[in-house]
């Protein structure tokens, strides 16, 4: 391969050029390859299509066979009263309101029909049905049983006995199953936030109710003619991201672990240098591990290894992208083959004999570029077909899983012998440690000893930890390919911020090699480092997929309990990020954190210019109703910055702030801390 510096100086302006488009080599070798191949992909198209302007602000309307109706903000501004309005009056608040909160219904659709898919597979594991999947830890089954009032022990001859497991499973499974459609009361799940802040969602009327409900609602309202005032448009919008962020993603993350495993850290590596030239190369792609719980289970198996070797292959390799990968890696070490924008590349190495996709984040392009090599591209998800006919649909359903998976092992295992000559895999690969949750940061930070999370807070109180914050999301094709994220993670944890990441940001983190505890000396402050370096962590903690974002808020829940740091969420120095967002799933998880009293800040840009009250409502007024308030901030520097401030601010107002001045002065002042 050509040097990437020397083939990128000329280029055709209708293609994306490799180095202003990642920061990751391999990335730029596979862009270039591709262009070669004249195969285009997600970076040209983003060179070529240029997105709408009047969109981009956030106040087209097409709710109505009226419209669409489009509002875009006068050069130069608002100049008097804001007269603009649609055929039907609508407002441009209204207008970017209804928008927004569209995004977080579907947003919180696909985290939490996910969840439910997860909910419907633990049913059957509950009611005997299948065979493949088991109950890989009881200990959480019992974790969670309470929060749906089923009890774990129970009284005989005036003894407290265990309950039988499966009794336990079964009630916890119809119970969790019922949250998504329960005609009474409210998700289970938010009694699990601190007591300051379910004051607050009741005050404000938007404790969820069931998970559909809200998803409905909103569509209800956002319908031609409903509700036309921007803020109780917003309430709604804020209890359907909570009905996702403490309701569905936070039951598929739970309902995922009891099936699966609680994750706890293991190495891995990661980038498209994890696929073999030798091997049969399986790439499990989307987000639900159902199927790829089994995938990883026939890949292992002697048999399907021993049919390998017989059609001339080394072995399996199986990798992911997307969040699937996040699941297959923090439960098995799977190694990720890169984020959602290296979904194409993973084909045009030529060395892909099959990619299972299962639901989101899947480009419908994947199949024209499969078209170009032998890859088999196979659907799995009777929701999320496509209509290109060299695509191959076998249907994923639990109570045959084992079946199913062997079906696509073998038909991968099959497609070797069909391999061009030209396979291309970069070299590029990092290693990287995963897995980290709730339970595994009270295991670290606290020790077998303390076992709890006073030592993190500890840490955070005398200052050698900062603070905390939540990087999180997507890539997108506008921004160049890791670039923010990396900056900011690097910026923060110099800073002594401690980062917990998932979803592509948690894979991008893993690529530049800020997820091995060997990243803490080379690019954190002192205070974050002398953590990271005394008890073995990374100081960028990959805490899974884009549902388990629920860990970081059960994390920050765990931190207000453990004392000393405020009684809500919103007191804590902590923040949130999504530097390169492109889904709707990251304004729902945006809007759910914000709710539960975060600020968080978005890079790229917020489709909210066009209606500057509104935007005016979520930047400003939230903080005043929930604790948490939204910002944007393209430049990766400034975005950290913005986020150091807040976090400074916070431990201002606990009066630690003083701990954190010592810290920062000298090396003598760190050594009485460390004795204190
Ligand atoms: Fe236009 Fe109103 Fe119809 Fe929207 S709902 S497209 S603003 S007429
Ligand atoms: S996969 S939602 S691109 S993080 Fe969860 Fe990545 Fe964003 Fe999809």
């Amino acid at each position: 391969m050509a040097d990437v510096k020397e083939k990128t100086i000329a280029k055709d302006p209708k293609l994306a050029n490799a180095r202003e488009a990642s920061i990751d080599p391999a990335t730029q070798e596979m862009l270039l390859r591709a262009q070669e191949l004249k195969i285009d992909t997600v970076f040209d198209r983003a060179v070529t299509m240029k997105p709408c302007a009047i969109g981009l602000q956030g106040i087209c309307c097409k709710n109505c066979a009226m419209g669409p109706c489009r509002l875009p903000l006068p050069k130069g501004g608002i100049d008097g009263e804001d007269t603009r309005k649609g055929l039907c009056g609508a407002t441009a608040n209204t207008i970017c309101a209804r928008n927004f909160i569209r995004m977080i219904a579907a947003g919180a659709a696909a985290h939490s029909d996910h969840g439910r898919s997860v909910a419907e597979v633990f049913l059957s594991v509950a009611r005997k049905e299948t065979q493949d999947y088991k109950i890989k830890d009881p200990i959480k089954l019992l974790d969670i049983a309470p929060h749906f009032g089923v009890a774990t022990t129970v009284e005989v001859d005036g003894k407290t006995v265990d309950r039988d497991l499966d009794e336990i499973a079964l009630e916890v499974a119809e119970a969790a199953y019922n949250e998504w459609g329960k005609p009474e009361g409210t998700l289970n799940y938010i009694k699990r936030a601190p007591q300051a802040l379910q004051e607050k969602w009741k005050r404000e009327g938007v404790e969820p109710r069931n998970v559909d409900r809200e998803i409905v609602e909103i569509m209800h309202r956002t319908h031609m003619g409903v509700d036309q005032d921007y803020k109780n448009l917003m309430k709604q919008g804020t209890r359907a991201a909570l009905a996702d962020g403490w309701g569905g993603s936070m039951l598929a993350t739970d309902l995922q672990d009891v099936m699966f495993g609680t994750p706890s850290p293991l190495q891995s590596e990661v980038n498209l240098g994890v696929m073999k030239e030798d091997h049969v190369n399986i790439i499990v792609h989307g987000h639900e591990p159902v199927l790829s719980e089994m995938i990883v289970a026939a890949a292992q198996s002697q048999e399907m290894v021993a049919y390998a070797q017989e059609k001339g292959a080394k072995g399996i390799q199986l990798s992911g992208i997307c969040c699937t990968a996040n699941e297959v890696l923090q439960r098995h070490g799977v190694p990720p083959a890169g984020t959602f924008l290296q979904q194409e590349l993973a084909i045009i190495t030529g060395a892909c004999d099959a990619m299972v996709v299962d639901v989101q984040c899947v480009f419908q392009n994947l199949a024209n570029v499969a078209k170009c090599f032998h890859t088999k591209l196979i659907t799995t998800h009777p929701i999320a077909k496509m209509e290109q006919e060299n695509v191959v649909h076998i249907e994923f359903d639990e109570h045959h899983a084992m079946e199913d998976a062997i079906k696509i092992v073998k038909m991968a295992i099959d497609n070797f012998q069909n391999r061009g000559a030209e396979v291309m895999i970069p070299r590029h690969k990092a290693a990287q440690i995963a897995g980290f949750g709730v339970e595994s940061i009270r295991y670290h930070l606290g020790g077998s000893f303390r076992g709890d999370y006073y030592t993190l807070n500890d840490n955070i109180i005398n200052g050698r930890i900062r603070g905390l914050a939540g990087i999180v999301g997507c890539n997108n094709a506008r921004t160049k390919h890791n670039e923010e994220h990396i900056e900011i993670m690097k910026e923060l944890i110099k800073n002594d911020v401690l980062v917990l990441t998932t979803g592509c940001s948690a894979i991008a983190a893993g690529m530049h090699g800020l997820l091995t505890p060997g990243a803490a000396s080379v690019h954190c402050g002192p205070g974050l480092a002398e953590v990271c370096e005394t008890v073995g962590i990374p100081p960028v903690l990959h805490l899974g997929s884009c549902v388990d974002n629920s860990r970081i808020l059960l994390a920050a829940t765990e931190v207000v309990k453990a004392g000393g740091l405020g009684n809500d969420i919103s007191d804590l120095p902590a923040a949130g990020s999504a530097p390169e967002w492109m889904s709707e799933k990251a304004i729902s998880i945006g809007q759910y954190f914000v709710a539960s009293g975060v600020y968080v800040v978005f890079g790229y840009h917020m489709p909210l210019e066009g209606a500057p009250e509104f935007k005016d409502y979520l930047y400003q007024e939230m903080e005043k109703i929930y604790g948490g308030k939204w910002d944007c901030e393209p430049d990766p520097i400034k975005h950290a910055h913005k986020i150091i401030a807040h976090i400074d601010a916070k431990r201002k107002a606990l009066g630690i702030d003083k701990a954190r001045e010592r810290v920062l002065m000298d090396m003598a002042d760190r050594q009485a801390l460390a004795m204190e």
